[in-house]
């Protein structure tokens, strides 16, 4: 059993062992239908369970018996990136395998390692992901739901302002943003301590986040270089009563670039009830959901070009970030937070800040 953790900070991985297939059954902590495959593809911050079968075919052949265990990024972005690929080895312990070791050096490919621009693989790969659904482990997807949330998540150019000097494309500067909010945190308080606290919200924050983009345009289509791509900034949140079924779709959109986001949710697990290429279709796409064995995880690689829908039970109390889990993209503002009311139960409320909290 392998476990296998994202832990960069900026690449989608993919992970492969030469001359082996692997068999996937459990993603960031819930069980999946068991499937196997020659690689995975894994995005920041998520984690998987696989089964690795030892093919004594091999060692009876004594044709190799190191195989190299390698990952690389799965790049879908214009922005340069450490294109390096790490690389371990599995070593079959039989009495042959030291002489085999004088080998290392020329066998070091793995024909199972996908391209770093394949994008069909990684799409097919996180489509192929299915909760187990069983009696003992029964998938519990919202069926209905009480708000749908459409926000885009996009990289943005801000227009420099005057006397200064800005270092991203064209002289202007880097921001990133979800339905054109990028979000900023408040530096001298917790937005949970000025909400549990009811200290100055209006200060901190407002409870306005947009519940659509506000300006719909052809979001995965666009020509970048000939539209205005700044963005707004503030600490606009959505509020949701205790026990809330809550649908958000993620759309990708063309500013910069189209690119793979991994997007994840603080406090809550989600289904990733629908995924797709291009534009969201309101009309069309709930229809084709699964409700039925949605994968079941806390971060989602939104597809390049394309749009996830997740949906989730707001029965966490408390104020919940969801951001990019692209280190630079948070830093930018892609970033959200809702906060879900306390239900009317003690159980079901939020606990009192610690008597040693620190102070700022
Ligand atoms: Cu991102």
């Amino acid at each position: 059993m392998l476990r296998i953790i994202n832990a960069a900070m900026s690449d989608e991985l993919y992970f492969a062992i030469a001359n082996h297939t692997l068999t996937v059954v459990e993603i960031d902590a819930t069980y999946v239908k068991p499937f196997t495959t020659t690689a995975i593809m894994l995005t920041p911050g998520q984690t998987t369970t696989l089964l690795l079968h030892t093919n004594h075919t091999i060692i009876s052949n004594n044709s190799s018996l190191i195989f190299p265990i390698s990952a690389r990024p799965y790049r879908t972005s214009v922005f340069p990136f450490d294109n390096s690929t790490a690389i371990g080895f599995l070593i079959y312990n039989t009495t042959t395998t030291t002489s085999s070791r004088s080998s290392l050096d020329h066998n070091l490919s793995n024909d199972n390692l996908p391209e770093m621009e394949d994008l069909k693989f990684a799409t097919q790969f996180s489509w192929k992901l299915r909760s187990l659904a069983s009696p003992q482990f029964p998938c519990k997807v919202p069926q209905e739901i009480d708000k749908r949330v459409v926000t885009t998540i996009s990289l943005n150019l801000q227009d420099c302002p005057a006397n200064s000097t800005c270092m991203g494309f064209n002289g202007k500067r880097y921001f990133a943003s979800m339905n054109n909010q990028s979000f900023v945190r408040p530096s001298s308080i917790s937005i949970l301590e000025s909400y549990y606290k009811n200290i100055n919200t209006s200060e901190y924050y407002s409870l306005d986040f947009p519940e659509n983009p506000p300006n719909a345009f052809n979001y995965s289509g666009v020509d970048p270089l000939k539209e205005n791509m700044n963005t707004e900034f503030g600490t606009k949140i959505l509020a949701l009563p205790y026990g809330a079924n809550l649908e958000i779709v993620l759309q990708d959109t063309g500013f910069l670039n189209v690119e793979n986001h991994p997007i994840h949710v603080h406090g809550h697990n989600f289904f990733v009830v629908g995924q797709g290429i291009g534009n969201f279709n309101v009309e069309d796409d709930p229809g084709n959901y699964n409700l039925v064995d949605p994968p079941e995880r806390n971060t989602v690689g939104v597809p390049k070009g394309g749009w996830a829908a997740i949906r989730l039970k707001a029965d966490n109390p408390g104020v919940w970030f969801v951001h990019c889990h692209l280190e630079e993209h948070t830093t930018w503002g892609l970033a959200m937070a809702f906060i879900v009311k306390d239900g009317p139960s003690p159980s079901q409320s939020l606990l009192p800040f610690p008597q040693d909290f620190p102070s700022c």
